[in-house]
């Protein structure tokens, strides 16, 4: 049990983290609608508590794997504003290198094991860091993050079932945001609770409200220790709640107006940390989070637009494993032979047995 002055402490620090997300998250909406960002972009805006008390928990070995939305779950496990936004912007200086955008971020530095554009793609890259960790003998922990929609794919069910059944240090951690893309949750399962699902597996699960750093952090505190003495997978449910469109420019037809901005009234993360804090965070304090986080951006945004974009040869660096750095001068001297070679072009009429496929 923390002390009262340790509590406050975590507070400001889950608070900063989630404020920064913020700032990034609504930067982002800007960059994007002003033609910055290519791509995609799916925005966590109202999930902020989430990725802050998860990661609070996490050491930098741990592992994370993440989903279309995780911005928020990759600023929060360590990786630099920085790298994170030259990423965004596509620039050569990004954390990918400029190659994986807002949908495909990965920081191995962090244990950040990638975000992913395939709903439940995380799940065996979880399972099978969690594997890992058993055999090698760490006592590192693999999480995923996913959301209620992932969990109606198989991916889902297999792997939680091979976690469970070899008791792996995974930690499944559903963003119940009450939605899949168009569809509310309501309308594609007959569960009001998806965590129920857990037990199929033989999973302990908790119910935590998602909106509550605090209450996410100690729901997560108990399932890191429980993995790291060897007690297996642990299933949380967050309850919260995406504040913005499915991606950046949905027009929303599927839910009510002002629905967002009613729930956001109510439980935005960040106004319920800073209320829960009370008189141990001056209003003083508590606007320096915002300003630092600001700049923090905007320092981020001015190291990306001066950043190159990657070089033509970045296309071909990273697709094998073991692959050469663009920078090593083999490599180039590779790249060039292979741009000497004749392209393959198929020879009409030649008398070959049958097109193919
Ligand atoms: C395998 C697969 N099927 C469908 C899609 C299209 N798609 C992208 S996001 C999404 C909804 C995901 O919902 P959920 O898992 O609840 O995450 P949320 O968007 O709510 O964060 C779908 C169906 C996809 N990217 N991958």
């Amino acid at each position: 049990m923390l002390s009262a002055p340790a509590r406050t402490e975590l507070g400001v620090a889950l608070l900063r983290t989630m404020i920064r997300i913020r700032v990034l998250e609504e930067g982002i909406e800007k960059h994007f609608l002003a033609g910055d960002i290519p791509g995609f972009a799916h925005l966590s805006i109202g999930q902020e508590a989430v990725a802050a008390g998860v990661c609070a928990n996490l050491r930098a070995d741990d592992a994370i794997a993440s989903t279309h939305r995780g911005h928020g779950h990759t600023l929060a496990k360590g990786t630099s504003m920085r790298a994170m936004v030259a990423e965004l912007f596509a620039r050569a200086t990004g954390v990918c290198r400029g190659k994986g955008g807002s949908m495909h971020i990965a920081d191995f530095s962090v244990g950040m094991l990638g975000a992913n554009g395939v709903v439940a793609g995380g799940f065996g890259l979880v399972a099978g860091a969690a594997l890992s960790a058993v055999q090698r003998k760490t006592d590192q922990v693999a999480v995923c993050f996913f959301g209620d929609g992932a969990t109606n794919r198989g991916p889902f069910h297999e792997n939680l079932n091979l976690c469970a059944i070899w008791n792996l240090p995974a930690i499944f951690v559903l963003e119940n945001n009450r939605y899949a893309s168009t569809t509310s949750t309501a309308e594609t399962m007959k569960i009001a609770d998806v965590s129920i699902r857990a037990a199929g597996y033989g999973i302990p699960a908790t119910i935590v409200d998602g909106f509550d750093a605090f209450a996410v952090y100690d729901a997560l505190a108990a399932a890191t220790a429980r993995a790291r003495s060897g007690g297996g997978p642990t299933f949380v449910e967050c309850k919260t709640f995406r504040a913005r469109g499915h991606y950046i420019g949905d027009p929303e037809r599927y839910r009510r107006k002002g629905e967002a901005d009613d729930v956001m009234q109510s439980d935005d993360p960040i106004v319920r940390m800073q209320a829960g804090l009370g008189d141990a965070l001056s209003p003083d304090a508590f606007e320096r989070l915002w300003n630092d986080a600001r700049d923090e951006f905007a320092d981020a945004v001015a190291f990306a637009r001066n950043s190159p974009a990657p070089e033509r040869d970045e296309a071909f660096f990273g697709v094998f494993s073991g692959d050469r750095d663009p920078a090593d001068p083999v490599h180039r001297i590779e790249a060039r032979e292979r741009d000497a070679l004749v392209p393959f072009a198929p020879q009409v009429g030649s008398g070959s047995q049958g097109s193919g496929h």
